[in-house]
């Protein structure tokens, strides 16, 4: 039996420590997939909730184990009557009978029940240890319950943590515009080949075209030097109102974009430090999938006032500049994994993941420069720490003040606000 009771406590513990790990907070590191919060981090909240789901059970499960203590213990206070009772019997025998014949029998069986009394002792200290492996578990379903009934208060009115996710879901923010929703705001989108829904920001106008945001930056609150898996997952912060920062993530860029066959466009918006907004456009946009390394492709450029930065730019170093600054067909590097065209690796240098060439002309993950601002001399002898880059805009040693990259199918773009567009490239009217 006990064997058994251990392996419970065991289990017990374990299941203590998986939660301890949950509560830990939102920190990225931590935060798996398929660990009972989805793809993303829980809030406050939801750790609440779900330690409140589970706790019912922990505490059945405990008070089991405290009914089999019970027993053990009884069992074993029994055992040592029955001891007591055969001591003195046979020490009554002993005294009572005659030596040669009954004392070798006699003391035999008081061997036996020394041997015996031995193994009770046993039992006793691993019921002790049980007792002191059950109270330490009391103890910590007590602060356990603690942190419940703070989460709980914290989140009781009004629960700042919780975010509304509208109800209506589609393959891409298009497709849930196209079913009637009218208002931005977080909502889960599955493309057609994803193995399961996601939350997306979608930005609906009131043209009815519904945006799929894949990058945000506004305030410079997030650092965007991650490595391979940060950026193929995503990390920062999706919200409602559209206040955080954040990049997607490569798989679910992949997605969206290389798995439906209407083309699709991407949409750049950049916004500088004086508060001027331009954006570009560029059509049949696709990321690859992970084997090919999340490679960058488009059709062409579509549009749009801020210039083709995509397509490299001659910085007047080398004849080459352009060739080797362009970005389309580049695979997606990051500072542990260097896929770029260059000697020495873009990504680790920026400090940032991008679809490197040798390295970029556009580059909207790069770091942020509060005011904009920044020389050669932050930057490094090598051009180290570049910033929010769009170079067909802004020079090199400029850094943008925000950035929005959002999807939308080819045939929407240019339904309202699309004028300037179709103006650029009166042949391409859809
Ligand atoms: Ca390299």
């Amino acid at each position: 039996m006990a064997p058994s009771l251990l392996a419970t406590a065991g289990g017990l513990l374990l299941l203590f420590s998986f939660s301890s790990a949950q509560t830990r907070g939102d920190s990225i590191a931590t935060c798996t997939r398929n660990d009972g919060f989805g793809e993303y981090c829980p809030t406050t909240c939801g750790v609440s909730d779900y330690m409140l789901r589970y706790m019912p059970a922990v505490e059945r499960d405990l008070e089991r184990l405290q009914q089999q203590l019970e027993s053990i213990a009884n069992f074993t206070k029994e055992t040592e009557e029955t001891v007591v009772y055969m001591k003195d019997s046979a020490l009554s025998a002993q005294k009572t009978s005659q030596p040669d014949m009954y004392y070798k029998k006699s003391q035999s069986m008081l061997d036996d029940i020394r041997r015996f009394e031995q193994t009770v002792i046993a039992q006793e200290q691993q019921i002790n240890d049980l007792q002191n492996l059950i109270s330490s578990n009391e103890r910590r379903m007590s602060d356990l319950k603690q942190l419940s009934v703070n989460l709980q208060q914290k989140c009781s009115e009004p629960c700042k943590d919780s975010v509304e996710i509208q109800p209506l879901t589609g393959t891409d923010c298009q497709d849930i515009a196209n079913k009637g929703a009218t208002i931005s705001g977080l909502y889960y989108v599955k493309p057609a080949k994803a193995p399961e829904q996601f939350l997306v920001y979608c930005e609906i106008d009131s043209f009815g075209r519904g945006f799929t945001v894949i990058q945000r930056r506004r305030d410079g609150s997030l650092d965007f030097k991650k490595d391979w898996i940060q950026y193929k997952n995503g990390f920062g912060y999706l919200s409602p109102d559209d206040t955080t920062e954040f990049w997607l993530g490569n798989e679910k860029i992949h997605l969206l974009t290389a798995t439906t066959t209407m083309p699709t466009v991407l949409r750049i918006e950049l916004v500088d430090w004086d508060g001027n907004k331009k954006h570009a456009d560029y059509t049949m946009f696709r990321v690859g999938p992970e084997i090919d390394m999340y490679r960058l492709t488009y059709g062409y450029y579509f549009g749009g006032d801020a210039g083709d930065a995509f397509d490299g730019f001659d910085f007047g170093d080398d004849p080459s500049d352009k060739f080797y600054t362009s970005h389309n067909g580049m695979q997606f590097s990051t500072f542990d994994k260097d896929n770029d065209k260059y000697g020495g690796n873009c990504a680790e240098q920026d400090g940032s993941g991008w679809w490197m060439n040798r390295c970029h002309a556009g580059h909207l993950n790069g770091k942020y420069y509060q005011g904009g601002r920044y020389t050669e001399k932050d930057a490094g002898e090598f051009g180290f720490d570049n910033g929010i880059i769009w170079v067909t805009w802004h020079n090199r040693w400029y850094s943008l003040k925000e950035t929005t990259m959002k999807l939308i199918p080819l045939s929407r773009i240019t339904a309202g606000g699309g004028q300037q567009t179709v103006k650029q490239f009166p042949g391409l009217e859809f």
